[in-house]
């Protein structure tokens, strides 16, 4: 019996020193492996206390792809469960808004956290744990096993972002709720959507019906149109946030605002009426990829009129707390002026302005958020919050490698995976990181794909993990082993030359 039992002891050991650890992007703040592993048992049972009903739902979901039954109780005193979520808002000095522990040990597996937001962190975690055919709901029958670890994990920033430019061309409910799952896999938190533009404008808005009329109607060459229905926004604005995503919706204003221009005349002004510098004003929509060539009638108070109507209407279907007001990328006598009204009719209903870095060229109100994306701006706002955005770490609709076809190069040469990573600023004032891709040469969702991946997934990691515990060559190896999961989410992802992709 001593050599029986000594015997399997042995072969256990070596099962479990042989499963190897998972690749946990973005990198937690501490994690200590042990050895050994906890093998998912045939039957279940989550036990979770007051307050954790959604985490328990959402480990729930994870664990139904082993095969194994599951069960819920809800009980404050944890002596039930192979599995226990506590909620415990007193961990909030510990682990702020977003933070988690998770500890997976022999008896099983423990997620703590301060608020939905963290435990949700704490089950995306545990989901890179498993294999990538979890990702497919395919997992029946499988046994999985989990590396026995203790980790302890809070985000440096609090927004890390994506934005998808739907107005050159046109990504509907679909393709945004897809991308809203790969955001949520890496903890990515703002889902900023650049609804307007010169080509199309892509968000109902029910007091100025002809701007889903006309102006929703266009793309730019080769790109899709169409608009989000109000329904649609908030079926988006639901999905993100029960994945800790809110949505930031930009009206890009008082430039880059052609197409509402052409759905509503009035708000141009007549000596401006042949504006572009290429072209005479196109008669009809605007199909090309130049910038900065149309503008609001910023002398006539209708503009103001309609900003307030749209600005109000917007904020009236939104959830999150900022509306996106544009503000690059144009020179008028009364810029100025308009970012400070502008400013004050999102506060107005009650919502807090976020505008690219121009805006800073004025006195803008303290919680006023600037996206830099040069960083050229002279800026008379010392301390204003900043989202780094700095195109050529960022801008995604730049190519995966300098050789990419269709991508965009006016910033730099290509962007790759180590240039997104290598970014990091010390400026007190920078609250997060976001990378855009603009849609110009974006026509497809497999293209938009693999403008986000994997390069997201290092925006993610720039964003949630600290500098100084960032290292690129380590980073490679776990960004390599994420490729079969990517497969499984059915991600077009670019094959990044460099990485040793498994
Ligand atoms: C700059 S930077 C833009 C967009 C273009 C993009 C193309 C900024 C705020 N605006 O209008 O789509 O370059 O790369």
């Amino acid at each position: 019996a001593t050599f029986l039992f000594s015997c399997s002891g042995l072969k256990k050991t070596q099962e479990q020193q042989s499963l190897s650890k998972p690749a946990i992007i973005p990198l937690p703040m501490k994690v200590s492996w042990q050895d050994g592993s906890y093998t998912i048992p045939k039957k279940n049972i989550i036990c979770y206390n007051e307050g954790s009903g959604k985490t328990a739902a959402w480990l729930e979901k994870l664990l139904k792809n082993t095969g194994g039954t599951v069960s819920l109780t809800q009980n404050d005193d944890f002596s039930c469960g192979n599995w226990k979520i506590i909620k415990d808002a007193s961990l909030k000095d510990k682990l702020g808004e977003e933070g988690y522990m998770l500890n997976i040990g022999a008896q099983g597996v423990v997620l703590k956290g301060a608020t939905d937001a963290g435990l949700f962190y704490a089950v995306q975690t545990l989901r890179q744990f498993f294999p990538p055919a979890v990702e497919q709901n395919d997992l029946k029958k499988v046994k999985v096993s989990l590396r026995y670890a203790n980790i302890e994990d809070k985000p440096e920033y609090s927004w890390r972002g994506t934005m998808v430019d739907v107005a050159r061309s046109f990504f509907g409910l679909d393709y945004l709720k897809r991308h809203v799952d790969r955001m949520a896999l890496y903890k990515l938190n703002r889902l900023h959507l650049h609804l307007t533009d010169d080509q199309g404008w892509r968000i109902e808005i029910k007091s100025k019906p002809k701007l889903t009329e006309v102006a929703s109607k266009g793309s730019v060459d080769n790109g899709r149109s169409g608009y989000l229905t109000q329904e649609e926004y908030k079926e988006l604005q639901d999905y993100a946030l029960e994945r800790n995503i809110i949505v930031v919706p930009e009206i890009d204003m008082p430039g880059h605002i052609y197409s509402a221009l052409l759905a509503y005349p009035e708000l141009n002004c007549a000596e401006n009426a042949n504006i572009h510098p290429k072209k005479a004003l196109p008669p009809d929509l605007f199909t090309g990829h130049d910038v900065g060539w149309s503008r609001f009638c910023l002398e006539n108070p209708a503009t103001y009129d309609f900003v307030s109507e749209v600005v109000g209407e917007l904020a009236s279907i939104t959830k999150g707390p900022w509306i996106h007001m544009g503000g690059d990328e144009i020179e008028d006598p009364l810029y100025k002026e308009f970012v400070v009204k502008a400013d004050s009719i999102v506060h107005h209903y009650n919502k807090i302005p976020v505008g690219w870095e121009e805006v800073t060229q004025t006195k803008v109100s303290p919680d006023f958020i600037s996206q830099e994306w040069n960083g050229k701006t002279e800026s008379v706002m010392e301390d204003v919050k900043v989202i780094e955005s700095i195109c050529a770490n960022f801008y995604l609709d730049h190519g995966n490698t300098p050789e990419q076809k269709n991508t965009a190069t006016w910033c730099t040469n290509g962007i790759t995976v180590e240039q997104v990573y290598s970014f990091s600023s010390s400026n007190p004032h920078v609250i997060g990181v976001e990378a855009p891709v603009w849609s110009e040469q974006v026509w497809t969702d497999q293209a938009m794909d693999d403008r986000f991946w994997p390069r997201a997934a290092a925006v993610a990691e720039v964003a949630w993990t600290p500098s100084a515990k960032r290292q690129f060559s380590e980073f490679k190896e776990r960004l390599a082993k994420h490729g079969p999961r990517l497969n499984e989410m059915g991600i077009h992802f670019f094959n990044s030359p460099g990485i040793d992709w498994e």
